[in-house]
C-alpha cells in the first residue's frame, strides 16, 4: 500500500483499504487495485500444490458521501465499496469496479425482489400455468409443460424475473416443489393418457435426494410416474455430470422421462447426449420461430431432426407461432409441438374447461369445470 494507507482485515475473506487520493486523481487508486490484482493473481504454492487465487475490488470514492461524523461515514463508504465489490463478483470476478449510484438503486430493487419471492412463497403466490404440447400430424393433445407464473401484487409476474433469482437465494427448491405438487394434484384430473412436463433447475439436481423427494411426491399425490415428464437444460450438463447421472438414472428406473430442454443453444457436445438416458429432445424456440424465414435456422432444425431419429429420440418443437412453421415440420418428420399456434399458457381451471369440452378428463372428472367447483371437491 502507498503511504498513508491503511489495510485492515474486515472479517472472514474480506479485507478493507482507506487510501487518501487527490480527487482529480483517481488513477493513482485505480493504480493500486491494478496492482492488487494482478499480484494476487499470481496464486499460492501450498506445498507443492499451485492454487489460484483471485481478489474482487469496490472502490467508493469518499467525495460521493456526504461527510457527516468518522464513525458512520466509514460505515457509509464501506458500503458503497461493498456495493461496488457485489458488481465485481457478478461480472466475474477478479477485477474492480468503482461505486455508481446507480448500484445502490438496482441493490434496493434486487432486495425488494427477493424479499417479495419469500413473501409470496409463503402466501402461495406461485401458481403453476400449462401450455398444451400437441402431436402436429394429429393435432391432438399429448400433455402440457407447466410453466410457472407468480401472481405477485405488483402483477403477474414470469418464471425469467423470478427463477434465476430464487436459485440464487436458495429457495428454488421449495418453490418449485411446491408447484410440483399443485400440478401433479391439478393433472389427476386430466385424462390419463396426458403427460405433465416440469422444468427443473440445475440448482435443484445438485442437491442428492431430489430425486426420492419427486418420487415421495408422487406416492403422496397418487400420480403414476409415467405421466411425468422432466426438463432439464443443457447447463445441467456441465455442472455437474456425474451427479446428474445418478439422479437421471434413478428417475428413469422410477418410470418417469427425461427431455433435454432448449437444445440447440447451449453447447452440449453430442457425445454428452448420449452420456445420459434422454427420452426427447426439445429443440429451442429460438430456431422453431424463425425457421421460416431465416435459413440458418431451417439448416438447424432439420439437423437436430436428422439427429433425433438417427438416435430414436422423439424431439418437441418450442414455439410454433403460425401454421407456416407447423406445416414446414410437418414436412421434416413426425414432432410434438408448442406454441402461440395452439395455445397460451393457462391457469389450471382454464385448461379444465378445455379438456371438459374435448371430452379429456379423467373418468369420473367430467362435470362441468369452474374453479370454485374444483376447490369444493377437493376439500369435501
Ligand atoms: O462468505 P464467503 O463466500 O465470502 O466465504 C468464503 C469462504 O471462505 C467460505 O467458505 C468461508 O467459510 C471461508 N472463510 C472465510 N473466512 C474464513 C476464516 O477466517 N477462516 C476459515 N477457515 N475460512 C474462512
Ligand atoms: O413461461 P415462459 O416461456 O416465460 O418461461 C420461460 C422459461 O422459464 C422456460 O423456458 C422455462 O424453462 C422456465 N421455467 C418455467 N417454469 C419453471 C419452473 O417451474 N422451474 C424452472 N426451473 N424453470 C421454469
Ligand atoms: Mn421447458
Amino acid at each position: 500500500m502507498p503511504a498513508g494507507a491503511l489495510l485492515v482485515r474486515h472479517g472472514g475473506d474480506e479485507f478493507a483499504c482507506l487510501l487518501p487520493f487527490a480527487p482529480n486523481a483517481p488513477d493513482t487508486v485505480q493504480a493500486v487495485a491494478d496492482d492488487m490484482l494482478s499480484r494476487i493473481g499470481h496464486g499460492v504454492a501450498i506445498e507443492g500444490v499451485d492454487s489460484p487465487v483471485t481478489v474482487s475490488i469496490g472502490i467508493a470514492p469518499s467525495t460521493l458521501i456526504v461527510q457527516a461524523d468518522p464513525v458512520s461515514d466509514a460505515a457509509r463508504l464501506l458500503h458503497l465499496a461493498d456495493i461496488a465489490m457485489y458488481h465485481a463478483k457478478r461480472q466475474g470476478r477478479n477485477r474492480s469496479q468503482w461505486f455508481e449510484p446507480a448500484m445502490e438503486q438496482a441493490l434496493t430493487e434486487r432486495r425488494a425482489l427477493e424479499a417479495g419471492i419469500r413473501a409470496g412463497l409463503a402466501a402461495g403466490e406461485f401458481e403453476p400455468y400449462y401450455e398444451q404440447q400437441i402431436d402436429i400430424s394429429t393435432g391432438k393433445i399429448c400433455g402440457f409443460e407447466m410453466l410457472a407464473r407468480w401472481n405477485s401484487p405488483q402483477g403477474l409476474i414470469g418464471p425469467d424475473v423470478f427463477i434465476p433469482v430464487s436459485e440464487e437465494i436458495g429457495v428454488i427448491g421449495a418453490l418449485s416443489e411446491k408447484l410440483i405438487a399443485q400440478a401433479l394434484r391439478d393433472a389427476r384430473d386430466w385424462s390419463p393418457e396426458l403427460t405433465l412436463s416440469v422444468n427443473i433447475s440445475p440448482v435443484q439436481l445438485r442437491d442428492p435426494w431430489f430425486s426420492q423427494r419427486l418420487l415421495r411426491m408422487l406416492v403422496n399425490e397418487g400420480f403414476p410416474p409415467s405421466r411425468l415428464d422432466i426438463e432439464i437444460t443443457e447447463s445441467c450438463l456441465h455442472d455437474n455430470l456425474a451427479s446428474v447421472e445418478a439422479q437421471v438414472t434413478s428417475l428413469r428406473n422410477q418410470g418417469i422421462s427425461i427431455s433435454l430442454d432448449d437444445f440447440g443453444t447451449g453447447y452440449s457436445s453430442l457425445a454428452q447426449l448420449r452420456a445420459l438416458p434422454f427420452n426427447r429432445i426439445k429443440i429451442d424456440r429460438s430456431f422453431v420461430t424463425s425457421m421460416h424465414a431465416n435459413a440458418d435456422s431451417a439448416t438447424i432444425v432439420r439437423s437436430i431432426t436428422s439427429l433425433g431419429a438417427g438416435l430414436g429420440l422423439p424431439i418437441t418443437a418450442e414455439g410454433i407461432e403460425n401454421e407456416e412453421i407447423s406445416s414446414r415440420l410437418t414436412a421434416l418428420g413426425r414432432f410434438t409441438g408448442q406454441g402461440y399456434l395452439y395455445g397460451q399458457p393457462e391457469p389450471a381451471h382454464v385448461v379444465r374447461a378445455q379438456l371438459a369440452a374435448r371430452g379429456l378428463l379423467a373418468p369420473g372428472q367430467g362435470e362441468p369445470a369452474n374453479p370454485t367447483d374444483t376447490a369444493s371437491r377437493r376439500s369435501a
